[in-house]
């Protein structure tokens, strides 16, 4: 069985590393600077203290099980070069419309979440930073039990569920109150339970997110699963923060953008999260580095 990762950033160089170490035969694309690093190898550090070599391109090839892990305003991009190429495509991204994007060009396509936590320390390394879990499940076709598989071997939590939609609509509704609020602030996620004035927009980002889950037919505990994540993930820099920090482009349209966009269409107000939005847009307008 022939593994692909599509987009070698931090989460897709600790599941490709995972998955090559269960004895699969696993190739990377990567561009740029990260290509050039990981021919000569991957490091890992944190929870697991490694170094290997990878075989990694700067094009797709034909894969058995291809997982797509380029930000989400790079799936366009990756569906178009993974057409033709792979029985199935799994993405674990952050946001809302990954699925449909790769759905377009792909026949099997697995959405899912991930809360496995890894960081980018510098190019070719990255700090596997925090065990979580994987929610799987089809989109499209099939393919979410052959996925599911591979995971289990190479020891990564994970379970296939009937409504995976649900699970992405949960992760995305903690995604926007706490990617925007660390990545503004540059703080640590536990910081936003810590400052009460921070925890204050916290809760009222989460409510609104929960009435548009309410909306689509979904019951939620929006507040009280934040708290979870966030008290899970108290040391992680978030993605966003870690996208501010390296002066590039945030995830903010596929994970607030989204919300804002279906609440306007079900009429669901969302005055908190359009603020956020607006914010992180201006903060990357301020950045101009990509
Ligand atoms: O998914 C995350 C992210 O940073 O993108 C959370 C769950 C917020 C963990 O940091």
């Amino acid at each position: 069985m022939r593994v692909q990762v599509f987009g070698a950033g931090a989460i897709g160089c600790l599941l490709g590393y995972m998955i090559q170490k269960a004895g699969y035969d696993v190739t990377f694309i990567a561009r740029g600077k990260q290509l050039e690093a990981l021919k000569k190898g991957l490091r890992i550090t944190g929870l697991i203290e490694d170094f290997v070599p990878v075989d990694v391109r700067n094009k797709a090839c034909k894969a058995d099980v291809t997982f797509v892990t380029v930000k989400s305003y790079d799936t366009a991009i990756a569906a178009k070069e993974l057409e033709g190429k792979t029985e199935i495509v799994c993405t674990v991204q952050n946001g809302i419309g990954n699925e449909d994007v790769l759905a377009e060009r792909i026949g099997n396509v697995v959405g899912g979440v991930t809360s496995y936590a890894a960081n980018v320390v510098d190019y070719g390394k990255i700090c596997y930073a925090g065990e979580g879990e994987t929610f799987l499940g089809d989109w499209k076709g099939k393919g979410a039990e052959i996925v599911a598989e591979i995971l289990k071997k190479a020891g990564i939590n994970v379970e296939v569920v009937s409504d995976v939609k649900r699970k992405k609509w949960e992760k995305a509704v903690v995604n926007a109150v706490i990617n925007p609020l660390t990545a503004l602030l540059r703080i640590e996620n536990g910081k936003i339970l810590e400052i009460e004035e921070v925890w204050v927009i916290a809760k009222e980002i989460a409510r609104e997110g929960q009435r548009l889950m309410e909306a689509m037919g979904y019951k939620f505990d929006a507040v009280g699963m934040v708290k979870e994540v966030i008290l899970k993930t108290a040391k992680n820099k978030s993605s966003m923060l870690q996208d501010v920090e390296r002066r590039r482009r945030t995830e903010i349209e596929a994970i607030t953008g989204e919300i804002v966009r279906i609440a306007k269409r079900l009429n669901i107000p969302t005055p908190v999260n359009e603020l956020m939005l607006r914010l992180v847009r201006g903060l990357e307008c301020s950045m101009l580095s990509y």
